[in-house]
C-alpha cells in the first residue's frame, strides 16, 4: 500500500469512528441536563474524539495485521501520524508507537523468577550508552524481582523503608515506566533520558529491528556499529521481513530470543483540541494478530 492510500484509509477509519461516537454523543446529549455548561459539553465531546482516536489506532493496527502481519516497519501505514486533522470544531492528532522498538524492563526477570543475565547486561550497556550509571540496572532488577535480597548495586525494602517517606519495593512486573521514579537512583532527568529507549510490557518481548532506535540495536545486535548504522538507514525502504533475512543481510547469526521483525505491543497518543478544552490520552495496546482488534491494556489521561 502506498503512503497516500494508507493515510487516506486511516483518515476514513477515523471519520467513521468519529461519526459513530458523534451519534452516541447526540443521543447522550438529548437526555442530558439542559443547563449543562458549554465547558462540560466540550470536554465530553473532546473525550469522545479521544476515544475515537483510540479506535482509529486499533483499526489501523488490525488492518496492518491482516495485510502485512509478517513484519512491522516504520514505512507502514500505522507508523504515519495524524497531524492536526480538523473534525467539526475539534482538531485531532494521533500517533502510534511500536513499544517493541524499546527495551522491555520486565525482561530483566526471567519467567522462572530468576535474574536474566543477558538482559541485565543489555540494559547496563544501554544505560552506559546514554551516559547513565550501569549500576541502575541492579536497582530496577530488585524492584521487579520477587525476592527481598538486594543485588550488588540494588535496593530492596530495607532501603525503601528507611526513606523519610517509606514505601516498599513493588516486587512484581512494572506496568508503566513512570514507576522508575520510585526506584533508587532515578530522578526526573534520568527517567527523561531513558524514556525513549525503555518500556514495560506484561510479558517477555523481543526487540523489533525494523523500529528500534540505533542506540538500542547497538547493544542488542552482535554486529559492528557501522552495520547497525547502515541497517537503520536502509530499513524504512527495505524492512527486514524475517530474522533469517536479517541474518543473511548481516552475514551473522542473529539471536532470535532477543530480536524480531514484528511487534505485538503498541502505544497510542491522541491529542484533541476543541474550543478552550485540550486533552490528551495515551494507551498501551496488545495486538493479538489477525483475529481481532488490539486490546487496551491501560489508558490514562496525559497532561
Ligand atoms: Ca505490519
Ligand atoms: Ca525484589
Amino acid at each position: 500500500m502506498n503512503r497516500e492510500r494508507g493515510i487516506a484509509a486511516i483518515t476514513a477509519i477515523l471519520i467513521v469512528a468519529v461519526a459513530a461516537t458523534a451519534a452516541t454523543l447526540m443521543l447522550a446529549q438529548q437526555s442530558a441536563m439542559l443547563d449543562q455548561t458549554m465547558l462540560v459539553t466540550s470536554r465530553a465531546q473532546a473525550d469522545m474524539y479521544a476515544r475515537a482516536g483510540l479506535d482509529w489506532a486499533r483499526g489501523t493496527l488490525l488492518e496492518d495485521a491482516r495485510t502485512s502481519g509478517a513484519f512491522d516497519s516504520l514505512g507502514e501505514a500505522w507508523a504515519q501520524p495524524i497531524v492536526g486533522l480538523p473534525i467539526e470544531r475539534a482538531v485531532v492528532s494521533g500517533v502510534i508507537t511500536d513499544e517493541q522498538g524499546k527495551f522491555n524492563l520486565n525482561n530483566l526477570v526471567a519467567a522462572n523468577g530468576a535474574k536474566s543475565l543477558k538482559d541485565v547486561e543489555i540494559f547496563q550497556q544501554l544505560l552506559s550508552s546514554q551516559g547513565l550509571p550501569p549500576e541502575l540496572a541492579d536497582a530496577v532488577l530488585d524492584w521487579i524481582d520477587g525476592d527481598d535480597a538486594p543485588s550488588t548495586a540494588g535496593a530492596e525494602d530495607a532501603y525503601y523503608l528507611s526513606l523519610k517517606r517509606p514505601y516498599r519495593a513493588a516486587n512484581v512486573k512494572m506496568v508503566q515506566i513512570e514507576e522508575l521514579y520510585r526506584v533508587r537512583g532515578f530522578d526526573a532527568a534520568t527517567v527523561a533520558k531513558l524514556r525513549p529507549f525503555v518500556t514495560a510490557l506484561p510479558e517477555r518481548t523481543s526487540v523489533n529491528v525494523n523500529t528500534a532506535s540505533e542506540a538500542l540495536l547497538d547493544v542488542v545486535l552482535p554486529l559492528p556499529k557501522e552495520s547497525v548504522a547502515l541497517l537503520v538507514k536502509q530499513r524504512v525502504a527495505t524492512p527486514f521481513v524475517s530474522t533469517q533475512a536479517l541474518a543473511q543481510w548481516a552475514k551473522a547469526s542473529i539471536p532470535e530470543d532477543l530480536v524480531n521483525v514484528k511487534s505485538s505491543y503498541f502505544s497510542v497518543l491522541v491529542r484533541v483540541a476543541q474550543d478552550d478544552v485540550e486533552l490528551a490520552t495515551d494507551a498501551l495496546l496488545s495486538r493479538p494478530g489477525q483475529s481481532g482488534p488490539p486490546v487496551i491494556i491501560w489508558r490514562r489521561p496525559r497532561y
